[in-house]
């Protein structure tokens, strides 16, 4: 355990974000809901089809996920019973909004989270990788955000931050404490 608010353990791993054993993972996505590289190509080949078949269905009925905007479907063959879909700001340089949409994705995957009654969520570390967000940046955004949010949601067991290595999740570990 890393730090707790409220009744809530915020947990740091290092590790793939498929293999977690949660009641939610969230995908770092594209506003088509399309597929991709990265976290995202890595969820759909670990989860099947069946995550990919609500996807089109959430295309067809509104049109994607817009940046900032969160939205869930099932975990086909995941551990986890739901992957929650949000969509992060590509990096322009910092003066385009980018924090606030960050952080808009953090906050509304934990909504979906609460709606959904879940109580346990994972996070990769959203919009670092193709999208060039700077990762300690990005890791100060995730930290304050979800801290924030637990201070005034008490439903949660436990939120991850799964960081695919080393060096992301030392980076994290030093602004969390
Ligand atoms: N588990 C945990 N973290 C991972 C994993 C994994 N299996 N794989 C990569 N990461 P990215 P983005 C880390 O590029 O920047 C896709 O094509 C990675 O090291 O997955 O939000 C989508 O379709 C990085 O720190 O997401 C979009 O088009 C972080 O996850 C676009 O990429 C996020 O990297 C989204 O780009």
């Amino acid at each position: 355990m890393e730090k707790k608010v409220n009744q809530t353990d915020i947990t740091l791993v290092q590790g793939d974000i498929t293999q977690q054993r949660v009641s939610a993972i969230t995908n770092a996505a594209n506003s088509r809901l399309a597929g991709g590289g990265g976290v995202d190509g890595a969820i759909h080949r670990a989860g099947g089809p069946a995550i990919m078949a609500e996807c089109d269905k959430i295309r067809r009925e509104q049109g994607g996920c817009p940046t900032g905007q969160a939205v869930i479907t099932t975990g086909g063959d995941l551990y986890a019973d739901h992957v929650i879909h949000t969509v992060g700001p590509i990096w322009e340089g910092g003066m385009s909004g980018e924090p606030e949409l960050l952080a808009s994705c953090y906050r509304q995957s934990l909504k979906l989270a609460v709606e959904n009654e879940l109580k346990t969520i994972a996070f990769p570390s959203i919009s670092t990788g193709v999208y060039g967000y700077p990762m300690e940046k990005a890791a100060i955004v995730a930290i304050e955000t979800v801290t924030l949010f637990l201070e005034e949601n008490e439903e949660f067991k436990e939120v991850r931050f799964v960081l695919f290595s080393v060096d992301d999740l030392k980076q994290y570990q030093r602004l969390i404490a």
